[in-house]
């Protein structure tokens, strides 16, 4: 079974996706996320320029294969392009192999470990009681986890949540910056939200909360210990992660769990984190961390030191990754939560897919493959509009991690 098409398709129904089609010479298509958020372009490049020529003639079958030998045979190692290009080839051969078996992707890696996938949705608010509405909102819907991210006062936006200008649909959109960053506010005026969300709604679901990189490792450690009696699922990216033996501070003084990973793109980056316990989730995911496949061996590590599964599931991963995460969370044994930023309608119509949500689960279906298509007529009607991530500026004017 040879693969004789290889295509990168470019859409923007809202932001940007760059989906991989790969088609077999019999006639089997697979589909692969190659999103880089706000350099799609590089990753498009990768895979048409350098990748997609050399997969032309190829055993389709050979997905372990295929993934050594682009990731030993390119030379240049790791990093976010690579590793995304690596990712789309990985996913869209696993959709090829479940359609030729006539079975999901969760039954050739292993089959259920579980009933369904807890997602967590994003409760985002300028205000303390805004939030809460969100939380109101979320619990109706049957979540049993949330997120919840609040305004600080004094600062302009809510940190850590895009502004809709830096990914709307029209023209050049300029990066987006906010210069008022304040580590001493955000300290002090963050345990009020987790105290007003557990005194309205209980501890009875899981709450977890993103601090976006931006503090160092003592402030961290501070934080985790203030906010412990409102036993939250998880801090998620409290500190940068490339001193991964900074956790070791946070950690020392803290039982608040620890979340980190959705910018690491290989096992390298998560090692030390996982072998000495700095953290109690690894969110690394499918399109960012080399696919299924080098995913999965993050996970099986990460299974050795009691550190559970989280992967980032943000709307600018595409349904095509979010399909593929699920295959992978509901057949691992140390599964821990997955995010679920719902897309829009116009990314839904783009890419028909067979996961489904209810009562607080996620489920990947039973359709043979991912379960996840891209309408490619629809999606030429949605043209790349460039886009950057936000930069985050202290209030002196000092560049900060966004
Ligand atoms: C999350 C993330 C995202 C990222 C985004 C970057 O936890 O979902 O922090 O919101 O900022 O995915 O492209
Ligand atoms: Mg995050």
């Amino acid at each position: 079974m040879k693969i004789i098409d290889a295509r990168v398709i470019i859409t923007c129904p809202g932001r940007n996706f760059v989906t991989l089609k790969l088609t077999t010479d019999e006639g089997v298509t697979g589909v692969g996320d190659a999103t880089l958020n706000g350099r799609e372009l590089a990753v498009a490049s990768y895979l048409t320029d350098h990748v997609c020529p050399l997969l032309l003639g190829r055993d389709a079958s050979r997905i372990e294969d295929t993934w050594q030998f682009l990731y030993k045979g390119g030379y240049w190692r790791r990093g976010p392009v690579t590793m995304t290009a690596i990712a789309a080839v990985d996913t869209a051969l696993w959709d090829i192999k479940g359609k030729m078996a006539g079975l999901p992707v969760y039954q050739l890696l292993g089959g259920r470990s579980r009933d369904g996938v807890t997602v967590y949705g994003h409760a985002n608010g300028e205000t303390v009681p805004e939030v809460l509405d969100e939380v109101a909102r979320f619990l109706d819907l049957g979540y049993r986890a949330v997120r919840v991210q609040v305004g600080i006062q004094g600062i302009g936006s809510i940190y850590g949540v895009s502004p809709d200008t830096a990914h709307r649909e029209s023209g050049y959109v300029p990066t987006a910056e906010s210069s008022d960053w304040s580590t001493a506010r955000y300290l002090h005026q963050i345990p009020a939200l987790f105290e007003a969300v557990r005194e309205r709604f209980g501890f009875d679901f899981a709450l977890l909360h993103d601090a976006h990189h931006r503090l160092t490792p003592i402030e961290a450690a501070r934080l985790g210990r203030r906010v412990e009696e409102y036993q939250l699922f998880w801090l998620e990216d409290l500190v940068p992660a490339e001193l991964q033996e900074g956790f070791r501070i946070i950690r020392q003084h803290t039982t608040t769990p620890l979340a980190v990973g959705e910018v690491f793109n290989s096992i390298w980056d998560c090692q030390q984190l996982i072998t000495e316990q700095l953290i109690d989730f690894i969110r690394a995911d499918v399109v960012h961390a080399g696919g299924i496949t080098h995913l999965r061996r993050i996970f099986q590590l990460a299974d050795l030191y009691h550190v559970r599964s989280g992967s980032h599931g943000a709307n600018d991963l595409s349904p095509v990754c979010l399909a593929a995460a699920l295959h992978l969370d509901i057949s691992i044994p140390n599964f821990g939560i997955q995010e679920y930023m719902r897309h829009s309608a116009e990314t839904d119509e783009v890419f028909p897919h067979a996961y489904s949500f209810a009562d607080g689960y996620l489920h990947p279906g039973e359709v043979p493959g991912l379960g996840v298509d891209i309408d490619e007529e629809l999606a030429a009607r949605y043209p790349y509009q460039r886009a950057y991530l936000p930069i985050n500026r202290l209030v002196d004017g000092t560049v900060h991690s966004w």
